[in-house]
């Protein structure tokens, strides 16, 4: 593959809800370009984007996808991302790699969940982006209906740049509404598209959307903005650049049709990414840290500036261990070049860099700034690093994860399991930042934690296809806290008479409730050296982990204020450890007295279903918990809000598409603790207890 500079470089994320066919449109595109030969289907588990197995079997995207296309002058780096709300994590973190963003957005079902998502995620990366209203060849798909709920929720910058020709079966092409011509696509699928008039039928259409769009553009540009009221028009020779720097500004967002499947508009959208899109040049220096935590600095990207470059992505593969993705932020990457890792201190080789077709890597001997490659084998680093020139250290920033959600138990099927467990999540680990793993500490279970049920699902599904580890998905954790509501006053006395000295700690404490989500407080309260100073964060660090280890049922015991007021010391016989038994043996006698209780997580939950099935979804929510919070309706479908709380939503994936045939779908995310109801939370209690958490007795 030829080597591009970096103003004929595109870097498009396709982003958008899960379903609205960004895999499949990736493929269409390549196909259009002639990058590949034959035209990859996702349905037939054929797409460039979506070849890991889990994504073929689950029929969704799971990780960010690359794949590029040459068209022209320019080389197109496509990074396909997950729309599924579960994998999202995986989508913000790869737009840093990215200059803009096309949103798509399906022609039926119109705005979605996730299109509001991930359209605020395109925002804060500050990528020019143009939406793609697709699957135009559906039953029932509306260009105009679509493109006015688009309006409504996003406002008048987003204006059509093209118009369908034909729609549902009929949808055959698009109207330019730049250059007012029609491309009319051959039916074969082969994505191709002639030249040809607009059809008198939209004539008049298209001239008043030219209209609107030519005023959009001359909008927030004075000198375009002259000539529009001299002439009452732009001539296109001006309008392509006036529309190039509203696009890059993000004064304007440029609406378009498509039909991937039919490979509808492909060659069209080809254009406007290499015609209408910025290069990473144009976007200007590229600014990081000259350390982690330290000043800012900016980069030039070319020039003689020095080399670095930002990893995006890690795959664990079993066979060619580890690869990384990356982009090229500044400089000229050679192949075989030593960069250090300013995140980690270790320098790093890159041989055999290459750029990414889908599952195929070809080798290439430089990449430009702006550019998009891989290289396995790199030792230490993972994603989120920058490496570079040594000279020249910059840090560039890492994505913010948010905390996973759901915690599974997974207990290895053999010994031979467990053996191999440990260091094959580990490999995992490395590919995908939101998981976590850990034991717990009381009932020694190994804990698989989660943005959610399908996301711990891949990971054990790829611990046993790509490591051989076989484990069972136990029931989830739920992480509950414990609080106290009633104030509380008790003594914490520790004696003991060994042989030599003996140890000696008292300490009186008071206990109130706090409100929800202060956390822990702790007072001072001591007048007169009742207890030394030195001794004090002894009798606080007692409480602390006391408290961490729980009293109920062995969650962590939230929300409450401790006032040390009194206690009494030994002169020989007081010590650190003396007095932090004390101070757990007053934190449990307060708990006695305080009205402990259960606090479990509710969730903002936002489901979206056809009207007709809203009445059973309500009904539904009632016996989880739930309290509905409102209903509206949403481009033809009905969003319920409602909170509901995290443990009755576990098997909620399910049951919603059983009830819907479906047509369902759900989002989740945490809102705040609330007090489990008291037959619940004795289950609750019975169970830890039966598990092994029992009031641990601190007598020796
Ligand atoms: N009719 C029709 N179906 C499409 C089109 N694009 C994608 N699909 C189907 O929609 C489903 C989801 O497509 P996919 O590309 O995986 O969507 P993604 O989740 O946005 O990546 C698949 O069954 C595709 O075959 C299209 O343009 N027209
Ligand atoms: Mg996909």
């Amino acid at each position: 593959m030829k080597i591009y500079d970096t103003e004929n470089i595109r870097n498009v994320a396709l982003i958008g809800h899960a379903d609205t066919g960004k895999t499949q449109l990736v493929s269409s595109l390549l196909y259009a370009a002639g990058m590949v030969s034959r035209f990859g289907k996702v349905d037939e588990g054929t797409s460039v984007t979506d070849f890991d197995e889990e994504e073929i079997e689950r029929g969704f995207s799971i990780s960010v996808g690359l794949a590029c296309a040459e068209w022209g002058k320019v080389k197109i780096n496509w990074l396909d991302t997950p729309g599924f709300n579960l994998f999202l994590h995986e989508t913000e973190a790869s737009l840093v790699a990215a200059d803009a963003a096309l949103l798509l957005v399906h022609a039926v079902a119109g705005i979605e969940v996730q299109t509001e998502k991930t359209w605020a995620f395109a925002s804060a990366h500050r990528l020019p982006k143009a939406v793609v209203i697709n699957q135009m060849d559906r039953d029932r798909a509306s260009f105009e209906r679509v493109l006015e709920a688009l309006t409504r929720g996003f406002g008048r910058s987003v204006v059509p740049v093209a118009l369908p020709i034909g729609e549902e079966r009929s949808f055959r092409g698009w109207v330019d509404l730049v250059r007012m011509r029609a491309a009319l696509y051959e039916p074969n699928g082969s994505g191709k598209a002639k030249d040809a008039e607009i059809p008198s039928e939209i004539e008049s259409t298209a001239a008043q959307a030219h209209e609107a769009l030519v005023e959009m553009v001359a909008e927030g540009n004075n000198k375009l903005l002259e000539e529009f009221f001299d002439r009452g028009t732009i001539p296109v020779e001006d309008l392509i650049p006036g529309l190039q720097q509203a696009i890059l500004e993000q004064r304007l967002t440029p609406v378009v049709p498509a039909s991937g499947l039919t490979n509808i508009g492909t060659e069209s959208i080809l254009n406007l990414v290499a015609d209408y899109f910025p290069s990473p040049l144009a976007r200007g220096d590229v600014e990081g840290k000259d350390r982690e935590g330290g000043q800012k600095v900016a980069r030039k990207l070319l020039g003689d500036a020095p080399v670095s470059a930002y990893v995006f992505k890690t795959v664990a593969d079993p066979f060619a261990g580890r690869v990384s993705y990356f982009k090229v932020m500044s400089g000229v990457l050679r192949n075989e070049a030593n960069l250090v890792n300013f995140n980690r201190g270790a320098s790093e080789r890159f041989s055999h860099i290459a750029v990414v077709q889908g599952k195929t890597q070809i080798p290439v001997a430089e990449l430009r700034a702006g550019d998009i490659g891989a290289v396995a084998k790199l030792k230490e680093t993972l994603t989120g690093d920058t490496l570079g020139d040594k000279a020249a250290p910059i840090v560039y920033p890492k994505p913010k994860l948010p905390e996973p959600a759901i915690s599974f138990a997974i207990e290895p099927k053999s010994r031979g399991d467990e053996d191999k467990l440990s260091s094959a999540i580990h490999r995992m680990l490395e590919e995908d930042l939101l998981l976590r793993f850990a034991r717990d500490p009381q009932t020694k279970e190994f804990l698989l934690s989660g943005s959610g049920q399908q996301h711990v699902e891949v990971a054990v599904s790829r611990l046993k296809r790509r490591y051989g580890v076989e484990v069972t998905l136990k029931s989830p954790k739920i992480p509950y806290r414990e609080t106290v509501r009633a104030k509380a006053e008790a003594q914490g006395k520790h004696k003991k008479q060994t042989g030599g000295h003996g140890q000696y700690g008292d300490c009186k404490i008071r206990m109130e409730p706090l409100a929800r989500g202060a956390g822990f407080e702790f007072v001072n309260d001591i007048f007169g050296g009742a207890i030394p100073k030195n001794f004090i964060p002894a009798v606080e660090k007692g409480i602390v982990d006391a408290a961490a280890k729980g009293y109920l049922a062995g969650y962590p015991v939230a929300d409450f204020r401790v006032t040390l007021y009194d206690g009494s010391y030994h002169d020989v016989d007081s010590s650190e450890i003396a007095f932090k038994l004390a101070g757990a043996k007053a934190f449990k006698a307060c708990m006695e007295q305080a009205k402990p209780c259960l606090l479990e997580p509710i969730m903002d939950v936002e489901i979206t279903v056809p009207e007709n099935y809203s009445g059973d979804i309500m009904g539904n929510l009632n016996g989880r918990r739930g309290r509905i919070q409102g209903m509206e309706p949403r481009s033809g479908s009905t969003v319920i809000k409602a909170q509901v709380p995290l443990a009755e939503m576990l098997a909620y994936a399910s049951d919603l598409t059983s009830m819907t045939q479906g047509r369902g779908s759900y989002t989740m995310e945490f809102s705040h603790y609330d007090v489990v109801p008291q037959p619940i939370a004795d289950k609750i209690v019975a169970a830890a207890r039966s598990a092994g958490h029992a009031k641990e007795e601190e007598e020796e």
